[in-house]
């Protein structure tokens, strides 16, 4: 995907660990699937039976204690190696710094909700710095989804009344990936987020001007929620459908409804399909649109349908 950090394992020392296990275990399996097909080669072609001679007696061969000690033991240890090795790398994975920055995150159907430690909230997109690891600790307000970092090679189940946790530290600014991976109804494939790795200069001047978003005016504002609630990998604002409808020249249209009936789109309507996206369906798309509700605010609807109304 264009603008997202290239997979390689320097993202994080997790990752370069659980590329190391795995290419320990293909290295090993290699390493026996060559000796294994060698020998069979080499016995197909010693022992084969040659042709106009007598077949000779097969030697009687009662067993080698030696060699079945060998391959007994040899097998054994190389399975509790991978066992160590793999245990040693999945307990890094499982234990998080004491010193991890802890955000809150909630999956429902379709987006994740993250809530920063000084109460911030954000929808499908999470702001982190580089270098400082960070523990996301995860419930979900429905069914059971996933929070899967390709890059960084950790993934956890996210429950309905339990909390997991997931922890990162990561190396390399940048934009990565998250994705939902339990199949958690129709609107699952379009569950989707970013991680975004700052520097320190970056994320303290972001943090700075969250601090104080009044400043900005209410079409502003609508902006940036539209940006950072996750509105737009569904919706565009240049005139293409993606999952959704397009936002431009929304305002005022007439949408035609999947029921044959159709509705001008004003205030009501565009609050209506933020909160009860269901309740009106748009013709000829899915009904995968996740509820607002208790996402976003009252003031923060009546900023997205005034930048809504600019988008022509
Ligand atoms: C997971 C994808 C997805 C996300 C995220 C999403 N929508 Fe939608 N939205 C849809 C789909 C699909 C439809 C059409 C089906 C329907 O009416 O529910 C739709 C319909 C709408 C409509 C009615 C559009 C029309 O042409 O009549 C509005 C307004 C809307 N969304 C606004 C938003 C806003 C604002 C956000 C962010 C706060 C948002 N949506 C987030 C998928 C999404
Ligand atoms: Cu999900």
């Amino acid at each position: 995907m264009p603008g997202f950090a290239a997979t390689n394992n320097t993202v994080s020392g997790v990752a370069a660990q659980v590329d190391g296990v795995f290419l320990f275990i293909t290295l090993v399996g290699l390493f026996f699937f060559v000796l294994t097909q060698g020998f069979l080669i080499y016995f197909a072609l010693r022992y084969r039976r040659k042709k106009r001679e007598e077949p000779a007696e097969t030697p009687y061969i009662t067993g080698s204690h030696w060699l079945e000690t060998l391959w007994v033991v040899i097998p054994s240890l190389v399975v509790l190696a991978i066992f160590i090795y793999g245990y040693l790398v999945y307990r890094t994975i499982r234990t998080p710094p004491a010193d991890a920055v802890e955000i809150q995150v909630t999956a429902r159907q379709w987006l994740y909700q993250f809530t920063y430690p000084d109460g911030r909230t954000a929808v499908n997109e999470v702001r982190v710095e580089v270098g400082r690891p960070v523990k996301f600790l995860m419930k979900s307000a429905d069914v059971i989804h996933g929070l899967y970092l390709p890059d960084f090679r950790v993934k956890m189940d996210i429950l309905p009344g339990s909390y997991t946790y997931l922890w990162v530290q990561p190396e390399q600014v940048g934009k990565y990936e998250i994705y939902c991976t339990e199949y958690c109804g129709t609107g699952h494939s379009v569950m989707r987020a970013v991680m975004i790795v700052m520097n320190h200069e970056d994320y303290g001047r972001w943090v700075k001007q969250e601090e104080k978003p009044e400043t900005l005016s209410l079409t502003k504002k609508g902006e940036k929620l539209t940006e950072n609630s996750g509105c737009l990998a569904c919706h565009s604002l240049d005139g293409t459908a993606r999952v959704g409808p397009t936002l431009k020249g929304l305002f005022g249209k007439k949408v035609a409804l999947a029921d044959g009936k159709s509705v001008v789109a004003d205030e009501t309507y565009i609050r209506e399909s933020i909160l009860e996206p269901n309740a009106k369906l748009v013709q000829g798309f899915p009904p995968v649109m996740p509820t607002f509700q208790g996402v976003l605010k009252d003031e923060d609807i009546t900023a997205i349908i005034a930048y809504i109304k600019t988008v022509k």
